[in-house]
């Protein structure tokens, strides 16, 4: 009786496979899922500098619904040499930043990789470091930086630098030296700015820094640190201008 009872009965046997296979499924499903929304909530929190635009951010708006557009080589080659290299970097235009830098932002981010945040993540934003014919945003010597905050970490500061005149976007990569501070603000309270209507990934809020320069005619890297203020993380973008 004993060896009866140990015998598989076949359709008891299926029936289990069948839920046991029904289990990995579903964990897999599972799984896909939670990477899914972990991805997504990447690409929709963070933010940039949006007007001018960082390079990142520019490379996005410009051609993110066609970005296989043969054209983009001739009539914007920055950005084409930038999606060659890296999708990623325009997909994730929102997550140029680094974690636990401290303030010590000279130590984090090397001479030559300031708009790559010192090529963080790798080499995913290491093209937006490379001098070239970036487009760029025309402004006079009083101008306006606008921010935008997609996940309501308000701010401790935002640091708003300018380069000197004489240097040449098109030719140099950006060193610290190359940079004069214009501003730096106090800080901005989560949620607080104006919430953006026109475009959808826009969907936090929105401040506007202005600032005042001397002396600048033609092209010029507006440089911008924000040191978050919801952990110890912060966000560094290039953004080209034309005086
Ligand atoms: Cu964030």
């Amino acid at each position: 009786m004993s060896s009866l009872a140990q015998q598989v009965n076949p359709s008891r046997y299926r029936a289990t496979m069948l839920l046991r296979i029904l289990a990995l499924a579903v964990t897999g499903a599972v799984a896909l899922t939670v990477s899914l929304v972990v991805t997504q909530d990447t690409a929709s929190a963070h933010g940039s500098t949006i007007n001018p635009a960082s390079r990142n951010y520019g490379c996005w708006k410009r051609w993110g619904s066609d970005f296989q557009n043969p054209n983009m080589a001739s009539q914007d080659p920055m950005c084409w040499q930038a999606w060659q290299a890296d999708p990623n970097a325009m997909w994730n235009w929102n997550g140029l930043y680094r974690d636990g830098v401290a303030g010590n932002h000279q130590a984090a981010v090397p001479n030559g990789q300031l708009c790559s945040a010192g090529q963080t993540g790798g080499v995913r934003y290491a093209a937006l470091d490379n001098p070239g014919n970036w487009q760029s945003t025309k402004v006079s010597a009083n101008f306006g930086v606008k921010l935008h905050d997609q996940a309501l970490h308000g701010a401790d500061y935002f640091r708003i630098y300018l380069t000197r005149q004489g240097f040449n976007p098109l030719t140099q990569r950006l060193n610290w030296s190359n940079l004069e501070l214009l501003k730096e603000t106090g800080r901005y309270a989560p949620g607080a700015g104006t919430r953006e209507t026109g475009d959808p990934v826009l969907n936090g809020v929105s401040n506007t820094i202005n600032v005042s320069s001397s002396g600048r005619s033609g092209r010029h890297i507006v440089y911008t640190i924000w040191k978050a203020s919801h952990s110890d993380q912060t966000y560094y973008w290039c953004a080209d201008v034309n005086f």
